[in-house]
């Protein structure tokens, strides 16, 4: 990993803003993308103070300051990221994050790459409920629905949503696609979800597909890693 993307990883473990910043205005200067400076930068930062809180090395308040340095870090970078952007409608996405979460960096992230990848997208941000979605959904005339979830007991929220649609006779109308840190390709299948991405970049990937193609919801999830 270049030396700047790792200064931007310990600046993000320190909480430290101005210095994240200053950081990244150095890894533009090398040429680095953005969201290269994210993934393998910022990233990298929170998922160590995810391990050290963990290991209760950290407590809540560093989580937030890293949480704040890198929501300023990604609203440097945007304007970046749309230069690079493809334009055309190409759908509309309906995005939260499940009840009880309060976690919003990556459900932005990929609002954001979404929007700026030609889908209209309506950002419901956290704690949604299972009856917001629905009631939003039908609103905005939603082509997928997309469900954050950061914490292990707000992802049954996603099984929730699904079962929902099933009951409300509504499971086919939309396309259900799920992610966040404690998602895995297994509890899609499980909760019959039509797609799972592991990061950003590749949700634009997965909602691109499952516009194009006339995917059942009952057969298998598209899966991106
Ligand atoms: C920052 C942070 C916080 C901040 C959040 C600030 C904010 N505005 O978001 C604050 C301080 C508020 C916080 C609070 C808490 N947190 Co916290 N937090 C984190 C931390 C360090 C980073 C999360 C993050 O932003 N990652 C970076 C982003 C970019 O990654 P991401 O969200 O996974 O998103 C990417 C992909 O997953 C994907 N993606 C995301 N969503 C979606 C959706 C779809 C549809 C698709 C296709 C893809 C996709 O694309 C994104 C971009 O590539 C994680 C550790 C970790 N390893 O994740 C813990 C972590 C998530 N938190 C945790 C915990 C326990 C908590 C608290 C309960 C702590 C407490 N005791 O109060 C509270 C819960 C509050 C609540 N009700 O939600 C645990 C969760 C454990 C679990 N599995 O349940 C973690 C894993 C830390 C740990 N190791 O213990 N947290």
């Amino acid at each position: 990993m270049s030396d700047v993307l790792m200064k931007i990883a310990d600046a993000i473990y320190d909480g430290d803003e101005p210095r994240t910043l200053e950081l990244v205005d150095e890894a533009v200067a090398e040429g680095i993308g953005p969201e290269e400076i994210i993934n393998q930068g910022g990233v990298v930062g929170l998922e160590r103070l995810g391990e050290a809180f963990d290991e209760l090395e950290v407590f809540l308040t560093e989580l937030m300051m890293g949480g704040e340095a890198m929501k300023a870090m990604i609203e440097k970078l945007v304007p970046l990221m749309e230069q690079g952007g493809q334009k055309g409608f190409k759908g509309n996405v309906l995005i939260g994050c499940a009840k009880g979460d309060l976690h919003d960096i990556g459900l932005n992230l990929v609002a954001t790459q979404l929007s700026i990848n030609g889908f209209r997208v309506t950002n419901l941000g956290t704690d949604v409920s299972v009856n917001k979605y629905l009631d939003k959904a039908v609103e905005t005339e939603a082509d997928i629905i997309a469900v954050s979830s950061l914490l292990t007991t707000s992802a049954y929220y996603q099984e929730e949503l699904i079962q929902r649609l099933e009951v409300e006779g509504l499971r086919d109308k939309y396309k259900v696609i799920v992610g966040g840190g404690p998602i895995t390709p297994d509890w899609t299948r499980k909760i019959g979800a039509d797609g799972y991405s592991r990061t950003a970049n590749l949700a634009v990937q997965l909602c691109k597909e499952l516009m194009t193609t006339d995917k059942d919801t009952a057969s298998e999830p598209l899966i991106y890693e």
